[in-house]
């Protein structure tokens, strides 16, 4: 009996923890043979027969063209991190605030969405999941549980290469449990095969106005409101990692 209790329990904290989940979209990732060196060049091994994937949802702005933005993306991984490639042709880079905790999110920026135990839910103030805005100066905010934005610089290894229009930015993200502390001292988890992850990818591009003009993301979201990844993770996708 205490037997079928368990298992009545377990399965309602199960379907309860799904439910948080709204999106059902399941990337796999290869795992990296030899880790990337973090340059921003794409030719380690891990990238070159991997798959780009489109970063073509429009979550925010007016329609925009091909020539105001284009973005695409890679994945791969190892024990100690998650490693990503983003291709973004964007016609004017644009960083008008130089504090970095000040309206971030209206500079250009790469913004990965990433929750580290797939949970999904709630994750505005607290560290269920990680919203970085990555900036041009390599700045990576996110608010805490104080409500407050925080810098989390060391939370991912970044660096882009520029040519003309088109940008490549090259990261190693390491992830953190839902128990992470701003202030005190965290260790990120070992990343193995099977585990799942909740992740989104999204560009926010200012060509030079007061706000920013658009924001496009990874992932298809339903309804009008579609600027929601940063307040619930239910939104993002699922990585399943493999060999
Ligand atoms: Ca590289
Ligand atoms: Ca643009
Ligand atoms: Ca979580
Ligand atoms: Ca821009």
């Amino acid at each position: 009996m205490k037997t079928l209790y368990t298992l009545i329990i377990f399965s309602i904290a199960f379907n309860g923890l799904k439910a948080q989940k709204s999106n059902t979209r399941i990337t796999e990732v290869k795992k990296a043979v030899r880790i990337p060196i973090i340059d921003g060049r794409r030719d380690d091994d891990c990238w070159i027969d991997t798959d780009w994937y489109m970063l073509d949802q429009r979550w925010l702005g007016e329609v925009y063209s091909k020539k105001d933005f284009q973005g695409r993306y890679k994945l791969s991984w190892s024990k100690d991190a998650l490693y990503l490639l983003v291709e973004i042709k964007d016609d004017v880079l644009y960083d008008q605030y130089d504090d970095p905790l000040t309206l971030w999110w209206d500079d250009d920026c790469v913004e990965v969405f990433v929750d580290e135990n797939n949970s999904g839910g709630n994750h505005q103030y607290n560290h269920s999941a990680f919203a970085y805005h990555i900036a041009l100066d390599y700045n990576i905010v996110d608010m805490g549980p104080d409500e407050e934005p925080h810098l989390y610089n060391d939370h991912i290894e970044v660096k882009k290469l520029q040519k003309k229009n088109t940008t490549i930015w090259e990261m190693a993200i390491h992830l953190y449990p839902d128990t992470f502390k701003d202030g005190a001292k965290n260790t990120p988890v070992f990343l193995k095969r099977n585990k799942e992850i909740g992740f989104a990818l999204a560009y926010c591009d200012n060509d030079g106005s007061r706000e920013r003009e658009n924001f496009i993301g990874s992932e298809v979201v339903d309804g009008d409101d579609k600027n929601r990844g940063w307040i619930n993770a239910g939104i993002f996708g699922t990585l399943k990692l493999v060999d």
